[in-house]
């Protein structure tokens, strides 16, 4: 099965060979030397191996290792406790990467649809897609859902998603949502000729999800929207894996900033959100920008990116959704750092539209199509109303 290899930013005083030596003995077959010959020889075959160390500055070092397959079951949980487990306990270290062998990849489904497959049920393959996301919603009724979501639709944005907090609600209950989307949704794509797909927000109590998100599936829901982190990767994997929920995922970033925020603990952005969401199974995945206004650091947010494009010989591609704060003046710099193959996703820079959401949709649209034939936004509103009082909204940050 293989081997998964992990990275780890550790500090540097002198002794990374003895630190990653620590390390590889610790997290697998603990005491080494004190063990009798025979002891030695059977444990032998379990224990983690030093690939490198490297000084990266004068307080920082880089260590690998290799942890034998053997130790673990082929699943996330087992292998985040192997490589992770009691270390990140363990004063200051940062998980940065983590590789498997190809033999331990495949046990990972990928992504189900990924990029193509979302853009196939779309029939858009020629720009950046656009998403927005309801708001304002907690407490308010389905008239007011339908009322959001219909604008949005009609504003040409190609995935409406609930917000990550409107969980199911007597006011706007989960079944009643994607009933009363796919009706909305039926009427704009006549209006319009574009399809819309609405990602509604799988909730609830984890051993209910699997039967929830397939009795969604038989509703006609055609996306879904799940806080990933909040009940554990492996649990995306099994919604991934269902053949009976056969729509694409979207997984939101709510809870990682707890792992990945510190420079020295936790887990880096590129592994967290990138590399092991599209492992799990993630079509879309969204994180923060590193301009909107919960911004990431710029390298981070392009690893994440790099992470769920890269050619894999197993995995689909998924599709990269840099968000928070996200305005049509933001569009240029967008398709400039995540390319075609990327989501543009805006909650209150579609709602706050001083013409309202559907006006707000078609600014983004203008945006997109002005960057695409190179025409710089201030120019392209001269002739598209809508994009030229977003630009007043947001100010003209575009090129
Ligand atoms: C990083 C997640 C962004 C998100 O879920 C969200 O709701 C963004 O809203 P806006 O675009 O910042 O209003």
């Amino acid at each position: 099965m293989g081997a998964a290899t992990a990275t780890y930013l550790v500090p540097n005083k002198g002794n990374l060979l003895e630190k990653a030596e620590q390390i590889a003995l610790g997290l697998t077959v603990g005491s080494w030397t004190s063990l009798p010959e025979v002891d030695q020889k059977q444990l032998a075959k379990h224990k983690g191996e030093v690939i490198s160390v490297k000084e990266i500055s004068d307080d920082q070092g880089l260590i690998t290792i290799s942890y034998p397959a053997v130790n673990f079951s082929a699943d996330i949980p087992a292998i985040l406790t192997t490589v992770f487990g009691k270390l990140s306990l363990d004063g200051k270290v940062k998980l940065v990467d983590l590789d498997f062998t190809p033999e331990l990849a495949q046990r990972f489904p990928g992504p189900a649809f990924g990029n193509l497959g979302v853009r196939n049920l779309l029939e858009v393959s020629d720009r950046p897609l656009l998403m927005s996301i309801f708001k304002g919603i907690l407490g308010r009724d389905l008239t007011f859902f339908k009322q959001q979501l219909r604008a949005q639709a009609l504003g040409g944005v190609d995935i409406v998603k609930d917000d990550e907090i409107l969980f199911d609600n007597p006011a706007t209950p989960f079944e009643q949502r994607i009933d009363a989307a796919k009706k909305v949704l039926q009427e704009t794509e006549h209006e319009t000729g574009e399809a819309t797909l609405y990602a509604v927000n799988l909730s609830g109590r984890s051993t209910e999800l699997l039967e929830k998100a397939k009795r969604a599936v038989q509703l006609g829901a055609n996306a879904l929207l799940f806080n990933v982190f909040t009940y554990g990767l492996d649990t995306l994997q099994a919604l991934a894996e269902d053949k009976d929920i056969c729509i694409p995922i979207l997984a939101h970033p709510s809870f990682g900033g707890a792992v990945t925020a510190s420079a020295h603990y936790g887990v880096s952005a590129p592994l967290w959100y990138g590399k092991l969401l599209r492992a799990a199974g993630a079509d879309l995945v969204l994180f923060p920008s590193p301009y909107g206004s919960v911004a990431l650091e710029k390298n981070a947010a392009l690893g994440i990116a790099r992470e769920l494009t890269s050619p894999h010989e197993k995995w689909k591609r998924a599709l990269p959704v840099p968000s928070a704060g996200i305005h049509p003046a933001l569009v240029p710099r967008l398709i400039e750092d995540f390319g075609m193959n990327s989501v543009i996703n805006a909650g209150g820079g579609v709602h706050g539209h001083p013409d309202g959401a559907a006006a707000g949709g078609k600014a983004f649209r203008q945006a997109i199509q002005a960057v695409q034939k190179g025409i710089p936004l201030k120019e392209a509103a001269q002739i598209h109303k809508k994009l030229a009082v977003a630009l007043q909204q947001w100010g003209d940050k575009g090129k």
